[in-house]
């Protein structure tokens, strides 16, 4: 599946076409004559081309990376080696939650390129919530996901060794931590040249991020958690962009910022995309109360994700600890077993208290840093958007700044809630 090194090219339909016809498996999958495969470059993320290829009998997704941020172009370089970490983080997930990411086909180390499985007719996640549509099957798919490879990647289940080669494994990926490092924890609190928002009308709230001193301890507290807690193997982008759905199933998918990290950042990335979604939906009603139902169900899924991920992580402690953290040795008896429960509720409850704060910097990152997403672009009234934005900054500084007083999740939607319908200020 492997292949040697060489010369990296980017690849563009010709030479794509001609490549996969020299790879006899992918040649077979395809079907027909290579000159009558129809290629597609679908790619709308911000950093890599994808292509979409269909035969006669048969289809595959190609992801090549650019040596360059897609999205700003080649004044900003980017090492292909992020290729080698998503497909090292593909190949773990899939052994970990299975069904759940793609089928990997084939990879070029030399290329930066990967083959995988078709998934059609999945459509991205944001996609379908910026439509309003619900997915039935999420909750039980994401957190499976999330429990999973969290949970098996942790001291809780390798021992040390296992744990030091791991973290060693994703080191290299440091270039694409240093984009989360300054988009998401840095940038969007000072002045920087690729920050924008919804101006005029969020000006005066993004003068105020720059100089709110508690969002400024409570953000560098949380990007010292990111740089220096190899918790477990994140995704490291688990946004609703990440994420491929129908009504049935779900594949998460483009793990390239994969790291060992905290695992509430890859917790929060999730609660932060819902809520956001929620906020935006506003903006996409064509008349008052139209997305009521699915509003509801946005917030419903916001508490299961965290009840059903936090229940399934504590159920794989319990049942499979074989990880070199909290030796059973020190937990002999009636008396050690419940201590060690009562430790797995605190381990949980801390695990909550850092997913709120690494929410709410990705709620942040999105109205004001370089990256934004279409649940708020597609909003085509500005001062529509903006008032959607305000309310989902207006949460996410209480999260991330008051994160102790929120002690469970219905209090984070009760929050949500009552924002729903409030009205900002905004510049002008
Ligand atoms: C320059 S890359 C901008 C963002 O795109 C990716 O999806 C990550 O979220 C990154 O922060
Ligand atoms: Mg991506």
């Amino acid at each position: 599946m492997t292949e040697g090194r060489g010369d990296y090219r980017i690849l563009q339909e010709a030479a794509l076409r001609d490549y996969l016809a020299g790879v006899p498996e992918l040649a077979a999958l395809l079907g027909g004559e290579p000159a009558s495969w129809s290629i597609t470059e679908v790619g709308d993320g911000n950093l890599n081309l994808v292509f979409i290829v269909k035969g006669a009998s048969g289809g595959a997704a190609v992801k090549q990376a650019l040596p360059y941020v897609r999205l700003v172009g080649e004044s900003w370089p980017l090492p292909l080696s992020r290729a080698h970490y998503e497909y090292l983080a593909l190949s773990r997930q899939a052994q970990l939650a299975p069904g759940l990411v793609p089928a990997l086909l084939h990879h070029n180390e030399a290329l930066a390129l990967t083959v995988m499985e078709l998934l059609e007719p999945h459509i991205i996640m944001r996609r379908g919530l910026v439509a309003g549509a619900h997915y039935p099957r999420f909750v039980e798919d994401i957190t499976t996901f999330m429990a999973r490879t969290l949970f098996f990647t942790s001291d809780l289940a390798l021992s040390a060794a296992e744990k030091k080669q791991a973290i060693a494994a994703f080191a290299g990926n440091h270039a694409l931590c240093k984009i989360t490092e300054d988009l998401i924890f840095t940038d969007p609190y000072r002045v920087a040249e690729q920050n924008r928002w919804t101006a005029p009308y969020l000006d005066a709230v993004a003068a105020e991020l720059r100089e709110d001193m508690e969002l400024h301890v409570a953000i560098s507290r949380l990007k010292l958690k990111f740089m220096a807690s190899p918790e477990a193997l994140l995704h490291g982008d688990l946004h609703t962009g990440s994420i491929m759905v129908t009504e049935n199933e779900t594949r998460v998918i483009d793990p390239e910022f994969a790291f060992y990290g905290p695992m509430g950042f890859d917790v929060g990335a999730v609660l932060a995309n819902l809520l956001m979604a929620y906020f935006a939906s506003a903006g996409h009603e064509r008349s008052p109360g139209e997305r009521a139902a699915f509003e509801t169900w946005l917030l419903e899924t916001v508490e299961k994700v965290w009840s059903e991920f936090a229940r399934k992580f504590l159920d794989l402690w319990r049942d499979g600890a074989v990880g070199d953290a909290y030796p059973l040795s020190l937990f002999a008896g009636e008396k050690g077993a419940l201590r060690l429960e009562a430790e797995r509720q605190a381990y949980v409850q801390r695990l909550f208290a850092d997913t709120v704060g690494f929410a709410a910097a990705k709620i942040i990152r999105r109205i004001f840093g370089l990256a934004h997403n279409i649940d708020f672009e597609l909003i085509e009234d500005p001062k529509q958007r903006a008032v959607s934005e305000a309310r989902a900054v207006r949460l996410a500084r209480a999260m991330m700044v008051e994160t102790a007083a929120f002690r469970t999740i219905a209090e984070i939607t009760a929050a949500a809630r009552k924002l729903r319908d409030w009205q900002p200020e905004l510049s002008n």
